[in-house]
C-alpha cells in the first residue's frame, strides 16, 4: 500500500479517488516514490480544513511572539532533518547532495530570518491632527493562502511560502510540483511535530490542471503565492481575478549577464559559466543571456567554450558529478527543441547541442552545457526561458547597447554585470529593469533582501521585509474618544 500523502485538517489521506502517482528519478526514470494523486474534491477538502481553522481563529489568534517562537523551532527541526530533506530532493530532482545540503541550510535561515522579523512588526500611530482621534495602522493575517511551488528548488521555494505565511498567522494549502513533493510532504510532518494546530497547514499532491486549478477558483482563498512558468502564471493571474484573490507570483526570467572589457575577465568568465550551467540552467535567475563587449568577445568565448566542454555531467552518486540532469522527459523535449530554433535562426552551437549520449545516463534527462554564438537580441533561443544548459551569447560595443540588450526581454528578474568602472557599473545597474542586479558578482542572495521580478517575471516580492508583507492585510482603527454627531446634513427635527 502506499502511503497516504494529502494532509488534510491534521491527517494523512489517500486520494478520494484512489489514484497514486509514481514519483521518478530524471536520473534513471526509476521509480522513487508513490504518492497520492489528489483529485479536486480533495482539494476543496483541504480549503474547507484551511478556511474553518483560520475562521476559529486557533492560529491566527496567538500572538506573534509564539507563533515565531513556533517558526523558530521548525527552523530547528528543518536543521536537525537536513541530511533527510536533502537526500528525499536528490531523489526527486536529481541534483547532487551538496547542492540540496546548501538549500537545506538557507531554507532553515529563511524560517529565522521570518521568525525575526515578525518580532519587529509594530503599530503604527497616525497623527490627524485632533486630541480626541486614535488612528492606528494594524497588520494581520491575509487569510487562507494557496502556496504552489515549482519542481527546481522544491522545498527552499515553498518555504519562502510558508514561513511568512505562518509569522502573518495564516491558514494554507501546499501545492508542491507533481513531480518533486517529497520534501513538502516532510514540512508537514516537521509542522505537526513543532505544534502547529490541526488544519492550518494543508498538502495537496497531483497534476496542475486537477489539484491545483481549484485553489485558484474558490472564493474561500485569500491568497495566491504562484512560483512557476510564465503560461502558467498567466492562467492563474487571470481565474483568480474572478474572485479578486491577491496573487503573488514569480514567473522566472531570462537574465542578462553582461561583460565588459574593463573587468575582472577572469572571474567573469568563471562566474558566466556557473550561472547558465549551475542545476543545468533549471534556475529562475539563471544567467544564461551573456552580453560580452565586442572587443573580448573571441577571447571571452573560446574560454566559456574550453570550460563549458570540460563540465562533468552525471548522477547525484557520481563523485565526480558537477551538474545533473534536466526533471522531466518532457522538459529535455523542450530544451532539445531550441536547438532547431537556434540553427534555423542563424547562431551558431560551438558546443553541446545534443542530448548526452553515454551508457550510464541513458536511462535519464540529460543535455550538456551548450554556448550558442552569434546570437541576436529578437532569437527565439535569446528571448525564452529554456530553462536548460544553454547560453547564448551577444556582442555590444556601447554601454547604451549594453543597456538596451539587457532590457530587451519580457522578463526582469535579474541581472548580473562586471566592469570596474565605478561610474559605468551604476549607470547599468540603475537602468536595467530587473529585481535583482549583481555587479561584479553573481548569484547570491539572502533571506533579508527582497527577491521578486520586474515586468512578466511577476507580481509582488518574496524574502525580505516586503515578503511578510504579502501575507497581511493593513487595518486603520480609527477611534474617537469624544463621540460627537458629524453634523453634515441638516437634522429636520
Ligand atoms: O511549471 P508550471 P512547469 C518555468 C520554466 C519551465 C516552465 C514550465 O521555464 O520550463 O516554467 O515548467 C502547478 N493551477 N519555470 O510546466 O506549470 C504545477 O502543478 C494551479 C520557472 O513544470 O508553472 C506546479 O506545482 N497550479 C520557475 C506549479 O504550478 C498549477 C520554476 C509549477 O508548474 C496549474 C519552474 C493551474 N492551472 C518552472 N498548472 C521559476 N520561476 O523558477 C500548473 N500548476
Amino acid at each position: 500500500m502506499p502511503e497516504s500523502t494529502l494532509y488534510i485538517n491534521g491527517a494523512w489521506v489517500a486520494s478520494s479517488d484512489g489514484a497514486v502517482r509514481e514519483i521518478r528519478s530524471p536520473h534513471d526514470n526509476s521509480v522513487v516514490a508513490t504518492v497520492s494523486e489528489a483529485t479536486a474534491a480533495d482539494t476543496r477538502d483541504a480549503i474547507k480544513a484551511a478556511r474553518d481553522s483560520f475562521d476559529s481563529g486557533v492560529y491566527a489568534s496567538w500572538s506573534m511572539k509564539d507563533r515565531c517562537a513556533l517558526v523558530e523551532k521548525v527552523a530547528d527541526l528543518i536543521k536537525r532533518d537536513a541530511e533527510i530533506l536533502a537526500s528525499l530532493e536528490t531523489r526527486d530532482t536529481g541534483k547532487r547532495m551538496v547542492e540540496t545540503r546548501y538549500d537545506m541550510a538557507d531554507i532553515e535561515a529563511t524560517f529565522r530570518h521570518f521568525a525575526a522579523l515578525g518580532l519587529k512588526l509594530k503599530d503604527r500611530k497616525v497623527d490627524v491632527g485632533a486630541d480626541n482621534i486614535s488612528s492606528v495602522i494594524t497588520h494581520e493575517a491575509v487569510g487562507v493562502c494557496a502556496l504552489i511551488g515549482p519542481w527546481n528548488y522544491p522545498l527552499l521555494q515553498i518555504s519562502w511560502k510558508v514561513a511568512p505565511a505562518l509569522v502573518a498567522g495564516c491558514s494554507f494549502i501546499v501545492k508542491p510540483s507533481e513531480l518533486s513533493p517529497s520534501t513538502a510532504i516532510h514540512l508537514m510532518k516537521l509542522l505537526e511535530e513543532a505544534g502547529l494546530p490541526q488544519g492550518v497547514a494543508n498538502l495537496i499532491c497531483g497534476a496542475g490542471a486537477t489539484a491545483g486549478a481549484p485553489l485558484t477558483e474558490d472564493p474561500r482563498v485569500d491568497l495566491v503565492s504562484f512560483t512557476g512558468g510564465l503560461v502558467t502564471g498567466r492562467r492563474i493571474m487571470a481565474t483568480a481575478a474572478q474572485t479578486v484573490k491577491k496573487v503573488a507570483l514569480e514567473l522566472g526570467g531570462k537574465n542578462p549577464h553582461i561583460i565588459f572589457e574593463n573587468s575582472n575577465i577572469d572571474a567573469a568568465i568563471d562566474n558566466a559559466v556557473t550561472g547558465a550551467f549551475l542545476h543545468s540552467g533549471q534556475v529562475c535567475s539563471a544567467g544564461t543571456r551573456v552580453l560580452v563587449e565586442k572587443s573580448i568577445h573571441d577571447r571571452v568565448v573560446a574560454e566559456i567554450v574550453r570550460r563549458a566542454k570540460a563540465i562533468y555531467v552525471g548522477g547525484p552518486e557520481d563523485p565526480r558529478t558537477e551538474t545533473g540532469p534536466l526533471i522531466s522527459k518532457e522538459h529535455l523535449g523542450k530544451v532539445e527543441a531550441y536547438m532547431h530554433d537556434a540553427e534555423k535562426d542563424g547562431a551558431t552551437i560551438l558546443v553541446g547541442g545534443s542530448r548526452i549520449d553515454r551508457e550510464d545516463l541513458n536511462k535519464g534527462w540529460y543535455f550538456p552545457p551548450t554556448v550558442i554564438d552569434n546570437c541576436l537580441s529578437k532569437m527565439k533561443c535569446v528571448q525564452d526561458e529554456s530553462f536548460g544548459p544553454i547560453m547564448t551569447i551577444e556582442t555590444f560595443e556601447s554601454v547604451d547597447e549594453a543597456i538596451a540588450l539587457g532590457n530587451d526581454t519580457i522578463y526582469g528578474l535579474s541581472g548580473a554585470l562586471w566592469c570596474d568602472d565605478k561610474k559605468i557599473a551604476d549607470r547599468v545597474a540603475a537602468a536595467l529593469r530587473h529585481g535583482t542586479i549583481w555587479v561584479n558578482d553573481f548569484g547570491p542572495y539572502r533571506p533579508q533582501a527582497e527577491w521578486g521580478g520586474f515586468k512578466a517575471s511577476g507580481v509582488g516580492r518574496e524574502l525580505g521585509e516586503a515578503g511578510l508583507d504579502e501575507y497581511l492585510e493593513i487595518k486603520h482603527i480609527w477611534t474617537n474618544n469624544k463621540p460627537a454627531r458629524s453634523g453634515w446634513f441638516a437634522d429636520p427635527s
